[in-house]
């Protein structure tokens, strides 16, 4: 079925838009930018819109000073007395050792930094309200769940100091890891890195517990990846370089659960790590030492259809994946790191300028394998799974196009050539259909894009079928220098004059207006 809808798309190609700009660029303005390259010595490329991704520094290796890994904390809910469950977040600022020994003035939800992860059900009515602490205004968006778009957290539901705002909704979406954070324009990647951010963990009721290792901290382990940059007095220094315009935000130490370089002590016994690229800007690679395997269960939206072995997972600004690792195989007292492999931003146009672009690894964390094997473990990990249900595009669906651009000579990157208006509706969808959407990137760089408020599901990298792990639901996806991406997209059940985001989350794209919005009729 879906190497069948990507030949259709193949087929459809010929003639698009898309196409039709794709060799328009890669006839002239990509040669126009090559020329530009080359008229400025090759090493800087800001006029073509790439940028560097700046190293990482290593955590160290066995320091013996290393921080235990901070376990995000589970917040079940109250329950509201007519069978739904109700949450309570307070955005708030306070201070947290995010280096070891150092005091950062940090934002958190319920706490200095990051929040607690929300316990959501399935089909369970949910009311979350929060308080707003911050002496600023702020929103807070539910990346991936598909709620009404009054709801959703965006740009548009602005809450201001002091004041508190209550989203309500049924829970949509199958079991999954989502997140949420804030969403202001122009100040989302400034409120991200100061530490607010947190996750949202759906359970399917019709999904047998002892299917995956769920025990929340003992094998059901929640990482929460982000890099920052701090000054000489230790504090997150979310000052923009020149380079950071075009890249994005890229701090040279990767925190894992607000941590540098923490470790955790991991039982002899199958573990699940929900991995969330919490990053304002950087994709990272990550994968185990000793060649140790990951069994990827879940992308962004749920539970793939069985698992899929990886040796690494690139893991996109906003993206996620669950990965089950077997610790069983490991020697008692033997450590384990998780390295996160940092590469260039894109090479500009597929032209192959990797000079000053090679990749970088450094270790994020380390499991030291000290604890025996838990009650309740699971013995084997899962043959197949109940994958969440994908979105498929028939015959004749409405194709729609979005073309990734700007950030030639200095301006900021644009989709279909406009910058974000939160005054001007980018489009209006029909409601409750399947449409193909299809995102082409003309820059030099890959955008991670994301749509709020929809259930979708990758059709076609290039016309081509999208690898076994790219499958299920999504609701971000990395889109590469000069490459097409085409979505099956379930657009939102009822019509709603509210809009939703359609952007980029390398989050300082998105707040310099690499962002549309639509509503659905
Ligand atoms: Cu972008």
């Amino acid at each position: 079925m879906l190497q069948e809808e990507a030949s259709a798309l193949e087929s459809a190609n010929q003639s698009s838009s898309v196409d039709q700009l794709r060799r328009r660029l890669l006839r002239g303005a990509a040669g126009a930018a090559l020329a530009q390259l080359a008229a400025c010595g090759g090493g800087h490329d800001n006029m073509m819109g790439q940028g560097i991704a700046p190293p990482l520094i290593d955590a160290g290796a066995g320091s013996g000073s290393q921080q235990p890994l901070p376990i995000i904390a589970m917040d079940q809910g109250l329950d509201d007395g007519s069978g739904g469950r109700s949450f309570s977040l307070i955005a708030q600022r306070g201070s947290a050792q995010l280096l070891s020994g150092v005091s950062s003035n940090t934002s958190g939800y319920n706490g200095a930094v990051l929040g607690p992860a929300l316990r959501l059900r399935m089909g369970q009515k949910t009311t979350i309200r929060v308080q707003n602490n911050l002496g600023e205004a702020t929103t807070t968006h539910w990346h991936g769940l598909v709620v009404p778009a009054a709801v959703d957290g965006g740009p548009h539901q602005a809450i201001a100091p002091g004041a508190a705002w209550e989203a309500g909704f049924t829970v949509a979406n199958p079991a999954s890891t989502c997140w949420y954070h804030p969403h202001l324009h122009g100040a989302t990647g400034r409120q991200v890195a100061s530490g607010l951010a947190g996750l949202l963990i759906v359970d399917d009721p019709a999904i047998p517990p002892a299917l995956l290792p769920g025990t929340w901290g003992v094998d059901d382990l929640a990482l929460v990846l982000q890099d920052k940059r701090f000054t000489a007095s230790g504090q997150i220094d979310y000052a923009l370089t020149a380079n950071e315009q075009l890249t994005g935000y890229m701090g040279d130490r990767l925190l894992v659960n607000g941590a540098f370089g923490p470790v955790w002590q991991a039982p002899q016994q199958w573990v699940r790590l929900r991995l969330l690229n919490g990053c304002n800007a950087r994709t990272l690679t990550l994968r185990l030492e000793i060649s140790l395997p990951m069994l990827q269960v879940a992308n962004e939206g749920g539970l793939l259809g069985a698992p899929v072995a990886r040796t690494s997972i690139a893991l996109a600004p906003g993206e996620r994946a669950e990965v089950l690792v077997d610790f069983s195989a490991v020697a008692s007292g033997q450590e384990v790191r998780l390295y996160a492999g940092t590469v260039a931003s894109g090479i500009g146009f597929g032209m192959g300028l990797g000079a000053g672009f090679a990749a970088s690894e450094v270790t994020a964390m380390t499991f030291r394998v000290s604890l025996p094997r838990q009650a309740g473990a699971i013995a084997l990990a899962p043959a197949s799974l109940p994958a969440a249900p994908s979105v498929a595009a028939g015959a004749g669906a409405t194709i729609r196009s979005f073309d990734l651009d700007g950030a030639m000579m200095g301006s900021s990157f644009t989709i279909n050539s406009r910058s974000f208006d939160i005054n001007r509706i980018d489009l209006a969808v029909p409601a409750n259909k399947v449409e193909v959407w299809r995102f082409f990137n003309a820059t030099g760089m890959a955008h991670p894009m994301h749509v709020h408020g929809v259930r979708m599901s990758l059709l076609a990298r290039d016309g081509a079928a999208p690898a076994v792990h790219e499958r299920g639901l999504r609701d971000t996806f990395s889109v590469d220098s000069m490459q097409s991406v085409a979505v099956a997209v379930q657009t939102p059940a009822v019509p709603s004059s509210t809009p939703l985001m359609l952007h980029c989350h390398i989050l300082e794209h998105e707040d310099a207006g690499m962002m549309a919005q639509f509503i659905s009729v």
